[in-house]
């Protein structure tokens, strides 16, 4: 009603689900026409009232709940008589539809263009299925059309005018008056010879040159491009099949179709994962993976030629990203917040799902400086990994469940280990069960740390720290705060944070560990690595033998 007010034209496209509906609106139309062609068409089946009212009424909701424009339902005949129709005004109202349209023609109806049984009802009998109507409607602004078929059953201009008289008479808020024709000269004469008050309503599919503004200036108020749309997609989507079909790949299409982008954006995928990331309130740790430095091997072969064109996490170990066996083990620990801090060679970083921080300072800062970037973003518990490391996940569960502020996984292995001339990250932990290396049953795999770097000398230390940390909400507090009074913290490394902690007087725990891991820095590392996961055929490490 508000738009017959405002709009020298009001125009309206026909439609079938939501889909329709919203991309009517996002293409500028001032409302949905919820077609019985095109909604019988969409369950392929005819335009005959072979659907009932409620399957009609379940695809108007839709396209309704889709789109903020008014919805306008073709309801044929009223699927019945005036009982039928009162019943119908009710469901339809109710469902936030804004106006209906019902025709003159006998139950059950066949669709206008097909030749042949085009039967009229008499005049009294549809005067009072809008008489129906109109009583049946709670608000003012509900519209009732009443569409006449004269037109097109072949009853001449005069039985035309005589029944959209008698209608407009009986209630209605406006005329549809169809046409076959292939000029649009009938609903001319028609719309010049109308003596009725009520806005006239015309379908131009047999006669589309006409535009809406000549429309608008031969007396119409709104224009019903009824059935384009559906069209559109036929023949879209029998092109796209064919070439499927005929080619054996969908290469040839595949810049011709929506991209899954455009196709999330339509389903509303990006409004709900903003939603889902204000209000789902989740008590899950999130992920730190400083990834910004680059590598640069200390000891044997490097990885020079593998990381010529990219940065160490994106090497490919048994056939998957070393970053995505980590973010697929960190999810399946139910670690769904990912931030990967990213600096040399940043856009060759892919992240599937997982969010890139970037650290534009990446070449004159150090790795604490990277972790701290994501500062922002903490809440309740964090858990950091290297970049440069692959691990068994049971090592992630131990760990997210340390009951301690400030857990790191430290492993005793390292000194049996041929490579270990290389710079360590070592550990002096306390030795709690004082067992030294021998056999041990029931022990607490959390020890207290007392010292962290790679200064200690190794007759000292009594483990290695494997690049692994986790922060319960006091860990990330005493973290920040280390953070701020850390001196020269910009290129402090992790281990010098840690140590500052410690120094403070905050405690830090080791969760010790004795295999389950590796780092990745030499050739030697990769290809001992790459056969696990050939031999296992392995995608997230499980074993832990
Ligand atoms: C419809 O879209 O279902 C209509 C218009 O009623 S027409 O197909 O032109 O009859
Ligand atoms: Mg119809």
């Amino acid at each position: 009603r508000q738009l017959f007010q405002a709009r020298p034209i009001v125009r309206i496209v026909g439609a079938h689900n939501g889909l329709g509906a919203k991309l009517i609106e996002e293409a500028g139309f001032d409302g949905v026409w919820a077609s019985g062609l095109e909604i019988s068409t969409s369950f392929a089946v005819p335009d005959a009232n072979i659907l009932t009212m409620t399957e009609n009424l379940a695809a108007a909701r839709a396209m309704n709940d889709a789109t903020s424009l008014p919805v306008v339902c073709d309801c044929d005949t009223g699927f019945g008589n005036a009982s039928n129709v009162i019943h119908m005004v009710k469901k339809f109202e109710a469902a936030g539809i804004a106006g209906i349209v019902i025709e003159d023609k006998v139950f059950p109806k066949v669709n206008s263009f097909v030749p042949g049984r085009q039967e009229l009802a008499p005049i009294q009998e549809f005067m009072g299925k809008i008489e129906a109507a109109k009583e049946a409607q709670s608000s003012s602004d509900f519209m009732v059309f009443a569409r006449v078929e004269a037109l097109i059953a072949g009853w001449g201009m005069e039985e035309a005018l005589k029944r959209a008289q008698s209608y407009e008479k009986a209630g209605a808020d406006g005329i549809v008056i169809h046409s076959k024709a292939v000029t649009a000269d009938e609903v001319f004469t028609f719309a010049k010879t109308w003596k009725g008050k009520i806005p006239l309503v015309v379908i131009p599919t047999t006669f589309y040159s006409i535009t809406a503004e000549e429309f608008s200036k031969n007396g119409f108020k709104m224009v019903i491009y009824a059935n384009q749309a559906l069209r559109a997609a036929i023949s879209a989507v029998q092109t796209t099949l064919a070439s499927i079909e005929s080619t054996g790949s969908t290469a040839a299409v595949e810049n011709k179709i929506a991209s899954m982008k455009e196709v999330f954006r339509l389903q509303g995928m990006y409004d709900m994962k903003e939603d889902e990331e204000k209000f789902t309130k989740s008590d899950s740790a999130q992920a730190i993976i400083p990834a910004a430095g680059e590598h640069r091997p200390q000891t044997g072969l490097g990885l020079g030629e593998a990381l010529k064109n990219k940065p160490l996490c994106m090497l490919e170990i048994g056939g998957k990203k070393l970053i995505d066996h980590q973010m697929d083990a960190l999810r399946s620990c139910g670690v769904k917040d990912i931030r990967v801090v990213t600096g040399h060679m940043a856009d060759k970083i892919k992240l599937d799902g997982a969010a890139a921080v970037h650290n534009v300072k990446f070449s004159e800062t150090s790795n604490a400086y990277s972790i701290l970037l994501t500062r922002p973003t903490w809440k309740n518990k964090a858990v950091m990994v290297f970049s440069d490391i692959i691990f068994d996940r049971w090592i992630l569960e131990g760990l997210l469940e340390s009951p301690h502020a400030i857990t790191l996984v430290i492993d005793r292995a390292y000194r049996a280990l041929p490579y270990r001339e290389k710079k360590l990250d070592l550990v002096v932990a306390e030795d709690t069960d004082g067992a030294g290396g021998g056999r041990r049953l029931g022990v607490n795999p959390f020890k207290p740390i007392r010292r962290i770097g790679y200064k200690i000398p190794k007759e000292e230390a009594n483990y290695e720290f494997i690049g692994m940390a986790y922060f319960n909400k006091e860990g990330l507090r005493e973290l920040s705060s280390a953070w701020d009074l850390l001196p020269n913290a910009e290129k402090a490394d992790f281990n010098d944070l840690i140590q500052f902690i410690l120094d403070r007087g905050f405690p830090v725990h080791g969760m010790e560990i004795e295999h389950g891991w590796s780092e990745i820095h030499s050739q030697e590392d990769w290809q001992r690595v790459n056969s696990h996961f050939v031999k296992n055929h392995s995608q997230i490490p499980l074993s832990t033998s």
